[in-house]
């Protein structure tokens, strides 16, 4: 539906739509170990598609397939590696965010992903991706980046409607994917829902 949704535990409230077509399929919260023992909520994120985008590719995909087969088929991972249009929007929760605190968080939670997809070394790409955002931008509590996936698999990144640059790179966007919907996602329980939300999309 077009609906807002608020994300719990941050209390941030995601629009139903965004870029005039996209719905929300769930929200959650990203949240990170200081230290080894504070735990602080950085941002909150909300994660959006195209419904008639991903029926169209759901629906060539999974036509035949009976509703437990359907359950069992990784349907996230899917629109993870395809062409679809999907929106991550996040909104920063925690106060005292500097650049180059993100720049060390997603060397690793980008980092780790680039070298589990791409297997070789891809300090350039990350490089490529970390140096659009330069020590002048301020990303203080309530700021919204939205990290696009666009056709073609380009990456591009807005703050606060800002347009902040865009990468070209499938490996790129399926790890930045991956943070929210992959395997070991920030948020299970926002996976969850967005699991079953492309599910009933289907059905
Ligand atoms: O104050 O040093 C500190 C802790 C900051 C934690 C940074 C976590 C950054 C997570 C990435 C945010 C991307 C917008
Ligand atoms: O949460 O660990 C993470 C990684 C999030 C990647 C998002 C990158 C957003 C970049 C914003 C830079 C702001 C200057």
């Amino acid at each position: 539906g077009d609906v807002a949704v608020k994300e719990e535990k941050s209390g941030v409230v995601f629009p139903g739509v965004v870029d005039g077509n996209k719905g929300l399929l769930g929200v959650g919260l990203r949240r990170k170990v200081l230290f080894g023992l504070k735990n602080i909520d950085v941002y909150a994120f909300g994660v959006y598609a195209d419904e008639s985008d991903i029926k169209n590719f759901l629906n060539e995909k999974y036509a035949t397939l009976s509703t437990t087969e359907l359950k069992n088929a990784n349907v996230t991972q899917d629109l993870m590696e395809s062409d679809v249009s999907v929106t991550v929007r996040l909104q920063i929760v925690y106060g005292k965010l500097s650049i180059r605190s993100v720049r060390n968080a997603f060397e690793d939670s980008v980092g780790t992903r680039l070298k589990k997809f791409g297997g070789s070394d891809n300090k350039e790409l990350l490089h490529k991706f970390t140096s659009q955002f330069s020590d002048e931008y301020k990303i203080p509590r309530g700021s919204i980046i939205n990290l696009s996936k666009e056709k073609g698999y380009v990456l591009r990144t807005t703050i606060d409607g800002k347009e902040v640059g865009s990468v070209q790179s499938q490996l790129l966007c399926r790890s930045i994917l991956d943070l929210y919907i992959g395997d070991e996602p920030f948020d299970s329980k926002a996976k969850e829902d967005i699991d079953n939300k492309l599910v009933s999309a289907i059905t």
